[in-house]
């Protein structure tokens, strides 16, 4: 099968399921040296299929100081739909003859240091469906930071994507709804252990049972137009 029907075949079934976004990153062109993975996975499977789910600008407009319940569930169906269409889509790259490797929307592997297997968000940024924010997340130009991510690492036929520019400009909508002040004005200077802290508390306080929050995600809702 040619490169362009292959992709066709991807980023219909993905389009089916309600993504927002799609994507192909030559992990050659990331920094992977940090990925959590074996060197030989990265090795061959040197493709990662990017794709994003929109989040409800309902829910999220519930959120007030801290996060909610609503949120909560709503934070687990995403992360449970992404996972449902990642394997799926290695199924359907399976039956085009090649490998495929999803990974999970949400799965610590080293808890000490809170990492997942690779980072979705550099992946999604070199598969050009977005660019890292002043909030640190990836900002898509149509729902700004309101999508959530997952990553299928295959060696099929694919065409890969280009990165996009950063498209913040002047807005600063995160920076002010951060409860961590977490936010300064490059993604290079958000302060991590200050976010985590602030999630650990929202989470003794009970208001939920996972380190979530949504503030910053409810606060970028993308500006122009895809
Ligand atoms: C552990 C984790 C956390 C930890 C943070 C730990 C950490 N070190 O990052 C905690 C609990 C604090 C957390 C908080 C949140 N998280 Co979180 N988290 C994860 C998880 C499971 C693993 C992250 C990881 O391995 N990080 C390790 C570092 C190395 O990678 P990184 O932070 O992703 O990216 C850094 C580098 O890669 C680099 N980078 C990124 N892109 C690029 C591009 C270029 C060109 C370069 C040079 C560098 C570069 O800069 C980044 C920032 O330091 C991911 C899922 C995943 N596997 O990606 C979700 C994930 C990153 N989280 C997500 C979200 C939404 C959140 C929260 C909003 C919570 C919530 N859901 O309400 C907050 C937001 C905090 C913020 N503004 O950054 C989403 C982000 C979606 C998006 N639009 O970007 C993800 C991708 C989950 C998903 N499936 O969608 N999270």
């Amino acid at each position: 099968m040619a490169f362009g029907s292959n992709r066709e075949a991807l980023e219909e079934l993905c389009r089916s399921r309600g993504a927002v976004g799609f994507g192909v990153c030559q992990l050659s062109d990331i920094r992977t040296d940090d990925f959590l993975l074996p060197e030989r996975t990265v090795r061959d499977l040197p493709l990662a299929v990017s794709i994003a789910l929109h989040l409800s600008p309902a829910v999220l407009g519930t959120l007030e100081d801290h996060p909610n319940q609503l949120y909560e569930h709503h934070y687990r169906q995403v992360n449970f739909a992404l996972d449902r269409l990642a394997l799926d889509l290695a199924n359907l790259i399976q039956n085009l003859g090649a490998q495929a490797l999803p990974i999970a929307a949400s799965q610590l592997v080293d808890w000490q240091n809170q990492r997942g297997h690779l980072s979705h968000k550099r992946v999604a940024v070199g598969a050009g469906l977005g660019w890292l924010g002043r909030n640190n997340l990836l900002v898509t130009p149509r729902h700004g930071a309101q999508v959530r991510l997952v990553t299928v690492l295959t060696d099929l036929g694919l065409a890969p994507d280009h990165a996009m520019e950063n498209g913040c400009g002047s807005c600063r909508a995160c920076v002010a709804a951060c409860p961590a002040k977490a936010i300064s004005d490059t993604p290079a200077e958000f302060k991590h252990l200050d976010c985590f802290t602030k999630l650990k508390e929202f989470q003794s306080r009970r208001y939920v049972s996972q380190y979530i929050c949504g503030l910053c995600v409810r606060a970028c809702g993308g500006t122009r137009d895809a």
